[in-house]
Protein backbone atom coordinates (compact mmCIF):
# COMPACT_ATOMS: atom_id res chain seq x y z
CA UNK A 1 0.00 0.00 0.00
CA UNK A 2 1.14 3.28 -1.24
CA UNK A 3 1.93 5.77 1.79
CA UNK A 4 0.95 9.55 1.89
CA UNK A 5 3.90 11.82 1.52
CA UNK A 6 2.53 15.04 2.99
CA UNK A 7 3.99 18.57 2.65
CA UNK A 8 7.23 19.03 2.78
CA UNK A 9 9.27 20.59 5.80
CA UNK A 10 10.75 23.95 4.91
CA UNK A 11 14.34 24.73 4.40
CA UNK A 12 16.38 26.94 6.73
CA UNK A 13 19.78 28.00 7.27
CA UNK A 14 20.62 27.46 10.71
CA UNK A 15 20.76 24.03 12.25
CA UNK A 16 17.69 22.08 13.03
CA UNK A 17 15.81 21.12 16.19
CA UNK A 18 17.90 18.94 18.98
CA UNK A 19 17.85 15.69 18.68
CA UNK A 20 15.72 13.92 21.20
CA UNK A 21 14.60 17.23 22.93
CA UNK A 22 12.20 16.31 25.28
CA UNK A 23 14.55 13.89 26.76
CA UNK A 24 17.05 16.47 26.87
CA UNK A 25 14.92 19.17 28.23
CA UNK A 26 13.05 16.52 30.74
CA UNK A 27 16.91 15.28 31.83
CA UNK A 28 18.02 19.20 32.27
CA UNK A 29 14.95 20.00 34.27
CA UNK A 30 15.09 17.12 36.80
CA UNK A 31 18.63 17.39 37.40
CA UNK A 32 18.63 21.50 38.18
CA UNK A 33 15.75 21.04 40.31
CA UNK A 34 16.51 17.17 42.45
CA UNK A 35 20.79 17.87 41.98
CA UNK A 36 21.47 21.45 41.83
CA UNK A 37 18.85 23.10 43.45
CA UNK A 38 16.82 21.35 45.78
CA UNK A 39 15.74 23.79 47.42
CA UNK A 40 13.86 25.45 44.81
CA UNK A 41 10.93 22.37 45.44
CA UNK A 42 7.66 22.27 43.49
CA UNK A 43 9.12 22.73 39.71
CA UNK A 44 6.59 20.43 37.25
CA UNK A 45 9.42 19.26 34.60
CA UNK A 46 6.70 17.33 32.75
CA UNK A 47 4.41 20.52 32.22
CA UNK A 48 7.08 22.02 31.79
CA UNK A 49 8.31 20.86 29.00
CA UNK A 50 4.69 20.41 27.52
CA UNK A 51 4.58 24.49 27.46
CA UNK A 52 7.87 24.36 25.67
CA UNK A 53 6.25 22.23 23.18
CA UNK A 54 3.35 24.03 22.77
CA UNK A 55 5.06 27.22 22.50
CA UNK A 56 6.27 26.31 19.13
CA UNK A 57 4.97 22.93 17.06
CA UNK A 58 2.97 23.18 14.47
CA UNK A 59 3.57 26.42 14.08
CA UNK A 60 5.22 28.86 11.89
CA UNK A 61 8.86 29.50 13.03
CA UNK A 62 8.87 33.27 11.94
CA UNK A 63 5.89 33.83 13.60
CA UNK A 64 6.59 33.29 17.18
CA UNK A 65 5.47 35.86 19.73
CA UNK A 66 6.45 36.31 23.80
CA UNK A 67 2.71 35.13 24.33
CA UNK A 68 3.60 31.80 23.24
CA UNK A 69 6.40 31.65 25.55
CA UNK A 70 4.58 33.18 28.67
CA UNK A 71 3.05 29.69 30.26
CA UNK A 72 6.68 28.28 29.92
CA UNK A 73 8.63 31.32 31.90
CA UNK A 74 5.54 31.27 34.60
CA UNK A 75 5.91 27.74 35.35
CA UNK A 76 9.89 27.86 35.59
CA UNK A 77 10.53 31.15 36.99
CA UNK A 78 12.21 31.28 40.51
CA UNK A 79 13.69 33.93 42.91
CA UNK A 80 17.07 34.95 42.37
CA UNK A 81 19.11 36.53 45.31
CA UNK A 82 20.06 40.02 44.99
CA UNK A 83 23.84 40.84 43.99
CA UNK A 84 24.55 38.01 41.86
CA UNK A 85 23.17 38.36 38.92
CA UNK A 86 25.99 38.28 36.46
CA UNK A 87 25.01 39.94 32.77
CA UNK A 88 27.66 39.14 29.78
CA UNK A 89 28.26 40.01 25.91
CA UNK A 90 31.21 37.83 23.70
CA UNK A 91 32.47 36.24 26.97
CA UNK A 92 30.11 33.28 26.95
CA UNK A 93 33.04 30.24 27.17
CA UNK A 94 34.74 32.42 29.70
CA UNK A 95 31.67 33.95 32.10
CA UNK A 96 30.16 30.26 32.48
CA UNK A 97 33.45 28.65 33.45
CA UNK A 98 33.72 31.49 35.77
CA UNK A 99 29.91 31.04 37.22
CA UNK A 100 30.85 27.31 37.51
CA UNK A 101 34.37 27.77 39.87
CA UNK A 102 31.95 30.62 41.71
CA UNK A 103 28.69 30.22 42.92
CA UNK A 104 28.77 33.40 44.33
CA UNK A 105 26.93 34.70 40.92
CA UNK A 106 24.48 33.54 38.49
CA UNK A 107 24.14 34.10 34.88
CA UNK A 108 20.56 33.53 32.87
CA UNK A 109 22.09 29.88 31.75
CA UNK A 110 22.68 29.16 36.15
CA UNK A 111 18.73 29.70 36.27
CA UNK A 112 16.13 26.66 35.54
CA UNK A 113 15.55 27.98 32.14
CA UNK A 114 18.14 28.91 31.11
CA UNK A 115 19.86 25.74 31.77
CA UNK A 116 17.13 23.36 29.93
CA UNK A 117 17.90 25.65 26.54
CA UNK A 118 21.85 26.44 26.68
CA UNK A 119 23.41 25.71 23.38
CA UNK A 120 19.65 23.93 22.65
CA UNK A 121 17.93 24.63 19.69
CA UNK A 122 14.48 24.03 18.56
CA UNK A 123 11.46 24.95 15.68
CA UNK A 124 8.57 23.70 14.35
CA UNK A 125 6.71 23.28 10.90
CA UNK A 126 2.75 23.64 9.88
CA UNK A 127 3.19 19.67 8.55
CA UNK A 128 3.93 16.61 10.45
CA UNK A 129 5.04 16.12 12.68
CA UNK A 130 5.13 19.43 13.90
CA UNK A 131 8.85 19.85 14.98
CA UNK A 132 12.29 20.28 12.02
CA UNK A 133 14.88 18.48 12.82
CA UNK A 134 16.23 19.50 9.72
CA UNK A 135 16.49 23.14 9.78
CA UNK A 136 15.04 26.52 11.61
CA UNK A 137 15.19 29.93 10.63
CA UNK A 138 18.46 32.33 11.46
CA UNK A 139 18.33 35.79 12.72
CA UNK A 140 18.80 36.92 9.85
CA UNK A 141 15.95 34.89 7.60
CA UNK A 142 13.22 35.87 10.37
CA UNK A 143 13.56 37.95 13.71
CA UNK A 144 10.65 36.24 15.16
CA UNK A 145 12.23 32.58 15.67
CA UNK A 146 11.75 30.38 18.40
CA UNK A 147 15.37 30.96 19.81
CA UNK A 148 15.63 34.34 19.24
CA UNK A 149 12.32 35.05 20.99
CA UNK A 150 13.12 32.85 23.81
CA UNK A 151 16.26 34.32 24.33
CA UNK A 152 15.19 37.61 24.09
CA UNK A 153 12.21 37.24 26.52
CA UNK A 154 14.44 35.11 29.06
CA UNK A 155 17.25 37.65 29.37
CA UNK A 156 14.36 40.54 29.68
CA UNK A 157 12.88 38.58 33.01
CA UNK A 158 16.44 37.79 34.49
CA UNK A 159 17.10 41.47 33.95
CA UNK A 160 13.88 42.51 35.31
CA UNK A 161 14.91 40.54 38.53
CA UNK A 162 18.48 41.71 39.55
CA UNK A 163 18.91 43.44 42.37
CA UNK A 164 21.57 45.11 44.93
CA UNK A 165 24.74 44.80 42.55
CA UNK A 166 24.86 43.73 39.22
CA UNK A 167 28.00 42.48 37.50
CA UNK A 168 28.66 42.68 33.45
CA UNK A 169 31.43 41.15 31.75
CA UNK A 170 32.42 42.47 28.47
CA UNK A 171 35.50 41.53 25.61
CA UNK A 172 37.63 44.01 25.04
CA UNK A 173 39.11 42.39 22.71
CA UNK A 174 35.88 42.71 20.31
CA UNK A 175 37.38 44.75 17.49
CA UNK A 176 34.05 46.48 16.63
CA UNK A 177 33.68 47.34 20.44
CA UNK A 178 33.04 46.07 23.91
CA UNK A 179 29.95 47.30 24.33
CA UNK A 180 27.39 46.78 21.04
CA UNK A 181 23.65 48.21 21.76
CA UNK A 182 22.42 45.87 19.13
CA UNK A 183 23.65 42.94 21.08
CA UNK A 184 20.77 41.25 23.61
CA UNK A 185 22.50 42.81 26.88
CA UNK A 186 22.95 46.57 24.86
CA UNK A 187 18.99 46.47 23.70
CA UNK A 188 16.88 44.53 26.24
CA UNK A 189 19.01 43.77 29.36
CA UNK A 190 20.08 47.47 30.61
CA UNK A 191 16.88 48.80 29.68
CA UNK A 192 14.44 46.26 31.80
CA UNK A 193 17.16 46.91 34.85
CA UNK A 194 14.69 48.25 37.38
CA UNK A 195 16.72 51.73 38.85
CA UNK A 196 14.15 50.86 42.11
CA UNK A 197 16.27 47.42 42.72
CA UNK A 198 19.38 47.62 41.23
CA UNK A 199 22.16 50.23 43.11
CA UNK A 200 24.97 49.67 40.71
CA UNK A 201 26.74 47.84 37.69
CA UNK A 202 29.89 47.05 38.31
CA UNK A 203 32.36 46.27 34.53
CA UNK A 204 34.57 43.59 34.33
CA UNK A 205 36.13 44.74 30.77
CA UNK A 206 37.81 41.22 30.21
CA UNK A 207 40.58 41.17 27.18
CA UNK A 208 41.74 37.70 25.84
CA UNK A 209 45.11 36.01 27.12
CA UNK A 210 47.87 37.19 24.33
CA UNK A 211 44.51 38.96 22.64
CA UNK A 212 44.27 42.63 21.11
CA UNK A 213 43.03 44.63 24.13
CA UNK A 214 41.08 46.26 21.58
CA UNK A 215 39.06 48.38 24.18
CA UNK A 216 39.61 49.51 28.37
CA UNK A 217 37.72 50.73 30.83
CA UNK A 218 38.43 54.58 29.23
CA UNK A 219 37.48 53.09 25.48
CA UNK A 220 34.46 54.45 23.59
CA UNK A 221 31.90 51.95 23.58
CA UNK A 222 32.41 51.59 27.68
CA UNK A 223 31.81 55.22 27.80
CA UNK A 224 28.40 55.05 25.93
CA UNK A 225 27.11 52.46 28.18
CA UNK A 226 28.31 54.69 31.33
CA UNK A 227 25.93 57.03 30.29
CA UNK A 228 23.49 55.10 29.08
CA UNK A 229 23.65 53.53 32.74
CA UNK A 230 24.36 56.85 34.66
CA UNK A 231 20.98 58.18 32.91
CA UNK A 232 19.18 55.42 34.49
CA UNK A 233 20.51 56.40 37.91
CA UNK A 234 22.62 53.40 38.04
CA UNK A 235 26.50 53.91 40.00
CA UNK A 236 28.76 52.28 37.44
CA UNK A 237 32.53 51.17 38.19
CA UNK A 238 34.76 49.67 35.45
CA UNK A 239 37.83 46.98 36.42
CA UNK A 240 39.75 46.00 33.08
CA UNK A 241 40.96 42.37 33.48
CA UNK A 242 39.00 41.52 36.76
CA UNK A 243 41.71 39.45 38.56
CA UNK A 244 39.86 36.55 39.89
CA UNK A 245 38.73 36.18 36.49
CA UNK A 246 41.84 36.57 34.97
CA UNK A 247 43.36 33.87 36.86
CA UNK A 248 40.71 31.72 35.26
CA UNK A 249 41.75 32.88 31.92
CA UNK A 250 45.53 31.92 33.09
CA UNK A 251 44.61 28.45 34.07
CA UNK A 252 45.17 27.76 30.27
CA UNK A 253 47.84 29.72 29.42
CA UNK A 254 50.09 30.30 32.50
CA UNK A 255 53.28 30.61 30.87
CA UNK A 256 52.09 34.24 29.45
CA UNK A 257 53.41 37.54 30.42
CA UNK A 258 49.73 38.85 31.24
CA UNK A 259 49.68 35.78 33.98
CA UNK A 260 53.11 36.43 35.58
CA UNK A 261 52.68 37.31 38.90
CA UNK A 262 55.81 39.29 39.20
CA UNK A 263 56.51 41.16 35.71
O1 LIG B 1 23.52 39.29 22.63
P1 LIG B 1 24.32 39.15 23.88
O2 LIG B 1 25.60 38.29 23.72
O3 LIG B 1 24.71 40.45 24.51
O4 LIG B 1 23.47 38.32 24.97
C1 LIG B 1 23.99 38.01 26.23
C2 LIG B 1 23.12 38.47 27.37
C3 LIG B 1 23.57 37.84 28.68
O5 LIG B 1 23.73 38.83 29.68
C4 LIG B 1 22.50 36.80 29.04
O6 LIG B 1 21.82 37.14 30.23
O7 LIG B 1 21.77 38.05 27.18
C5 LIG B 1 21.49 36.83 27.88
N1 LIG B 1 21.61 35.70 26.91
C6 LIG B 1 21.90 34.38 27.28
O8 LIG B 1 21.95 34.03 28.47
C7 LIG B 1 22.15 33.44 26.23
N2 LIG B 1 22.53 32.15 26.23
C8 LIG B 1 22.71 31.78 24.96
C9 LIG B 1 21.47 35.99 25.56
N3 LIG B 1 21.70 35.14 24.59
C10 LIG B 1 22.06 33.86 24.91
N4 LIG B 1 22.43 32.80 24.15
C11 LIG B 1 22.63 32.79 22.69
O9 LIG B 1 23.79 33.62 22.43
C12 LIG B 1 21.48 33.42 21.90
O10 LIG B 1 21.30 32.65 20.74
C13 LIG B 1 21.96 34.81 21.53
O11 LIG B 1 21.52 35.25 20.28
C14 LIG B 1 23.48 34.73 21.58
C15 LIG B 1 23.96 36.05 22.15
O12 LIG B 1 25.31 36.05 22.49
P2 LIG B 1 26.19 37.39 22.55
O13 LIG B 1 26.13 38.15 21.26
O14 LIG B 1 27.56 36.98 23.01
Amino acid sequence: EKQEVGPKMMKWKDRGTTKNLQEVILGRCYSYVMARYPQLGDKDCLKIWESLKHAFIYKNPCNITSEDYEPLMELATHPIPCNKSLLWSKTSDLVHRYTKSNQNFLTLEDTLLGYMADRVSWCGDPSDPGINYESCPKRSECESNPNSVFWKMASKLFAEAACGVVQVMLNGSVEAGAFRSSSIFGSIEIFNLNPDKVSEVHIWLMHDIGGPQSESCSGHSIKRLKSILEDRNFKITCVDNYRPVQLLQCVHNPDHTDCRLCT
